[in-house]
């Protein structure tokens, strides 16, 4: 059962259950209609609906997508929720996506957990919401932040949901909180449908057109749902629905999208497979061998996800090289607000600049990222094998050097791996795991692990020249 209810002292509680993330299918959707029913027929005076597992829902089964639709039809099954007498209170925990979003749109009242983040993606999947997105956040936040949310597909906050209106209220624990709510206060509250949609304004559809052709030039999705926004709000509530259903399904089946959810289930496979998943090295502490543009940029993406970092160089110059290129990398980001100044005092502290390899005695990571030259690697790799711990994990940032040769001439060859990143390497989402013959589990599984917490999409390639993408990279020069 993807769907469970039960009540107590008239309070129904509606639990979304499909793990991992809840994604809303066919099952799902049934479920959520016959406890719509149930709460009707019982009379109840509110429903507080919330996900299983920690996470509210992801959205939409995006597995379903290739197959035609089945009924019940979300947007049938939320309208049914939003004309309701029973009064539903989503409470959010985790994500509230797509799908997941518009059923807590289509709730009387929405708390959510501080950490949990709310948000209508489906652009990134070469879609537009399907299930009422369209019409209903516009009538919650307004023009401007729904056409930005919509558009853009990048999930906000529960703050920043607050602020927008979106949410009533951000608390630790959004059930309980939905429990408290006075039942006046709640029988107040309009059906979202009911809401006016906002007043069309001219000018910030054109700014907004023009933007979208600038920053995601070549994408049909977010164009379509500007024009499918511009056009529900001069339509009853309903046709607009029927309009943004239209072009949900219309895009559904075409190449874009085709494409993009093959992306997206693409870096899903590619995570670590499940013998390798529970071995990982715990890494608190990573060194960095260089600190030139690959090692700094290296050493940043570690910085940035938490871990203590030391960056080896082998003299005065290199380390102020070093030091001066990873600053940069922190301005960078203060500019674009993508950390604080409180964040970027913690990386600082975080980072130590040192010639001496001893610096390297309680790490559980070495990257060393220095040029292409072998004779050079062998030398930094036996001295990191001499200092660190046993089970410390040894790699490369090699682009196309013999991962093997590398680990050879080592005392214990089976720490040695490659993790080939690409440059800018904070921002660019892939990262090779280089297999070595000798490669153990435990140093593939902690390359797993680092690149799940450094935000990347690990590759796993044998030892061969260029490895992955820079044979591609090859052949698309060529071409
Ligand atoms: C939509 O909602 C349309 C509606 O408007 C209209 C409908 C009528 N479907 O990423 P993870 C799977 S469009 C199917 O590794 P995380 C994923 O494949 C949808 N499966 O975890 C993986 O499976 P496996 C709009 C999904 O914690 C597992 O869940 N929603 C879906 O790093 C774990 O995923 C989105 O675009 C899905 N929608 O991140 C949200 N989502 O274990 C897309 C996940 O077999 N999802 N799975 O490999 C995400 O952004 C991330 O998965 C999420 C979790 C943040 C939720």
């Amino acid at each position: 059962m993807q769907v469970t209810m039960r009540s107590e002292n008239h309070v129904g509680y509606v639990t979304l259950s499909n793990p991992p993330v809840n994604a809303i299918g066919q099952a799902l959707r049934q479920g959520l209609l016959e406890a719509v029913r149930w709460a009707e027929r019982d009379r109840l005076d509110r429903v507080i609906v919330f996900g299983a597992g920690g996470v509210f829902a992801a959205g939409a089964d995006a597995k379903e997508f290739d197959s035609p639709p089945q009924a019940p039809h979300l947007p049938e099954v939320l309208n049914a929720i939003d004309e309701s007498f029973v009064p539903w209170i989503a409470a959010i925990e985790g994500v509230a996506l797509g799908g997941g979003a518009e059923i807590a749109m289509a709730c009387r009242m929405r708390i959510m957990a501080p950490d949990a983040r709310i948000g209508l993606p489906e652009v990134t999947l070469g879609v537009i919401p399907g299930a009422g997105g369209t019409a209903r956040l516009p009538r919650l936040v307004g023009l401007q932040k729904a056409v930005e949310m919509i558009t853009m597909g990048k999930p906000i906050g529960a703050q920043e949901a607050r602020s927008a209106g979106l949410v009533h209220a951000v608390e630790d624990d959004p059930i309980e909180a939905a429990f408290m709510v006075n039942s006046e206060e709640l029988g107040c509250i309009v059906p979202t449908w009911e809401f006016h949609a906002p007043a069309h304004d001219p000018d910030l559809f054109r700014m907004a057109r023009e933007n979208l052709k600038a920053k995601m030039a070549g994408q049909e999705a977010p164009l379509r749902a500007l024009e499918v926004i511009e056009a529900g709000l001069s339509l009853p509530f309903h046709q607009a629905l029927m309009q943004e259903r239209q072009v949900f399904l219309e895009l559904k089946t075409g190449p874009q999208a085709k494409a993009l959810r093959h992306i997206f289930f693409a870096q899903r496979a590619a995570k670590a497979p499940a013998h390798l998943r529970d071995l990982a090295l715990e890494v608190r502490h990573a060194v960095v061998v260089g600190g030139g543009t690959m090692g700094a940029g290296i050493a940043y993406a570690l910085l940035a996800a938490g871990l203590q970092v030391t960056v080896l160089e082998a003299d005065a110059a290199g380390l102020q090289r070093a030091e001066d290129t990873i600053g940069k990398l922190t301005e960078a980001s203060l500019k674009r607000g993508i950390i604080d100044a409180a964040q970027a005092a913690d990386q600082r502290r975080r980072m130590t600049l040192s010639t001496e390899y001893s610096e390297a005695a309680s790490a559980q990571l070495a990257i060393e990222a220095v040029f292409e030259d072998m004779a050079v690697k062998h030398e930094i790799l036996a001295k990191l094998d001499a200092v660190m711990p046993a089970d410390a994990v040894l790699a490369t940032n090699t682009s196309y050097l013999d991962v093997n040769e590398m680990a050879a001439r080592l005392m214990d060859p089976t720490r040695v791996i490659g993790l080939h990143f690409f440059a800018p390497a904070h921002i660019m989402k892939l990262l090779e795991i280089v297999q070595g013959a000798q490669s153990s589990d435990r140093a593939i599984s902690t390359g797993y692990a680092l690149a799940k917490r450094l935000g990347k999409v690990p590759v796993l390639a044998g030892v061969c020249d260029g490895f992955i993408g820079n044979r591609i990279l090859a052949r698309y020069r060529e071409a």
